[in-house]
């Protein structure tokens, strides 16, 4: 079985998958011998996990089994901005060929390093995202991630290019001419963050192109949270398979996890990236199956080796075994983190909610926007949502319909109620990367 799905011409299967099929024992295997070697790199380059490793008494001979990883110390993004910018490089800077960048939330962004083997590491992960996505040679990749110190451009350019796909390196932005390219060079595949992509539905839309008319078959998005009902939203507005993908500068960029043809859940690229599911809270290991954040530890990485970084990315691995014949493990669908969570009024409300309750509503958009203000020391949390030219142009009636079925999708999912601005398609901001759904005014 494994041989005719290695069929990089028909199957979307390429040989650099072969990791995703390895035997349960054998994988373990491959994990324990890197997870040793790249902790003794670690210990022996970087201060800071030297020391942290000291405090706990630990040396990485103490690593015996692939469950000891649970006694590292974590890492944070706070060491990343701590040792800003090459603190955590385990390589001489004659060894790095390639630096990129995360802009970090508040002032100086969090850098990351490659050695020129985790380069050809990175554009192996991208090569087995895309196969398993059903991608392969003799597709036409339109990468409308941005280039440039973000990993999403290049990460998906060299995995694309190194499948043997042909790809055009568009980045993101002017939307016409993602549309005229689109056209034009018969594209197949679209790489892109999903709320980009909802905005070029819209523009073709507006210039009167039907997209489901065009040869392009698959989309692979990733970079932010997005809905089923934003899936469902893109694969019929656009006649294609969406897939997701998942990643983080920390650990590589793109090609830690993606889906594979069943579209349920993300294999992790586990032969170079360890997952752990932990309570956010104690910070102590859960079992699979059981909802929690996300840690990941690089077990190939050279130039900067991470142990047990927090995502912060709230999710669980699937127990179960997939029908597509990988032995790697799958987390869910990442919906939401532990720090975009908000509290308004004690309750917790994440973006996610509002996103899957407003999507449930026939005229609206899926643009939208959560203001966040305090008025007399309460907080008010208020969601602008586009509706269709149709809800507006039959005015009263429809508004106050569509308003009132709002109001309660979300206060049935989010368990509150919340102001309501039903706006005229186009009026809230577009994103050419990942979108900005929170604006907390609170501070103010
Ligand atoms: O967003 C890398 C990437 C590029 C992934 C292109 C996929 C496609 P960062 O900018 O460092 O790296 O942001 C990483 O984005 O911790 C998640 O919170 C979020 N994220 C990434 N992919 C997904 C996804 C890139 N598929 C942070 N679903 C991560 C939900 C995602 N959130």
């Amino acid at each position: 079985m494994l041989k005719e799905r290695w069929n990089d011409v028909e199957g979307g299967f390429h040989p650099a998958s072969a990791p995703d099929f390895l035997p349960e024992d054998k994988l373990r295997e491959v994990q324990l011998r890197r997870l040793r070697a790249v902790v003794k790199r670690a210990y022996d380059n970087v201060e800071l996990i030297r020391t942290r490793m000291q405090e706990k008494d630990m040396a990485p001979e103490d690593i015996k089994q692939l469950s000891d990883v649970a006694h590292l110390p974590f890492t944070t993004k706070l060491d990343l901005r701590d040792t800003y910018p090459f603190g955590l490089f385990a390589s001489p800077m004659s060894d790095i060929v390639r630096l990129h960048a995360s802009s970090g939330t508040t002032g100086k962004p969090i850098v990351v390093a490659y050695t020129r083997e985790d380069l050809e590491v990175w554009a192996e992960v991208m090569t087995r995202t895309f196969a398993s996505c059903g991608l392969h040679r003799g597709d036409v990749v339109q990468n409308a991630f941005g280039y440039g110190l973000f990993t999403g451009g290049l990460g998906a350019h060299y995995g694309a290019e190194s499948l043997g796909a042909t790809v055009i390196p568009v980045s993101g932005g002017n939307t016409e001419r993602q549309l005229m390219v689109m056209k034009d060079f018969s594209v197949t595949a679209m790489c892109a963050t999903p709320s980009y992509f909802t905005h070029i539905i819209e523009r073709a839309h507006d210039m009167g192109m039907d997209m489901r008319d065009l040869p392009l078959h698959t989309g692979i998005f990733g970079a932010e949270p997005w809905s089923d009902a934003m899936r469902t939203h893109i694969e019929e507005g656009a006649g294609i398979k969406a897939y997701d993908i998942y990643g983080l500068s920390e650990i590589i960029g793109p090609g830690v996890a993606s889906e594979c043809s069943e579209q349920n859940g993300l294999h992790v690229f586990e032969d170079h990236f360890y997952p752990e599911i932990i309570d956010p809270e104690t910070g102590e290991p859960l079992p699979d199956g059981e909802e929690g954040e996300l840690v990941l530890t690089t077990l190939s990485k050279q130039a900067m080796p991470i142990i047990r970084y927090r995502t912060r990315d709230i999710t669980r691995i699937i127990p179960e075994t997939c029908p597509c014949g990988r032995t790697t493990r799958r987390f869910r669908r990442v919906g939401r983190r532990s720090d975009d969570m908000f509290i308004i009024r004690g309750v917790n409300v994440f973006p996610s909610q509002v996103e899957a309750a407003l999507l449930q509503v026939e005229g609206t958009l899926p643009h939208y926007q959560i203001i966040l203000t305090r008025e007399n020391g309460l907080d008010q949390m208020a969601v602008e949502v586009e509706v269709t030219p149709e809800v507006f142009s039959d005015k009263v009636r429809a508004l106050e319909d569509v308003r009132a079925a709002l109001a309660k999708a979300i206060e049935h999912i989010v368990g509150i109620r919340v102001g309501l601005r039903l706006v005229e398609p186009r009026t809230i901001a577009r994103s050419e990367g990942k979108a900005k759904r929170v604006i907390d005014n609170r501070s103010l």
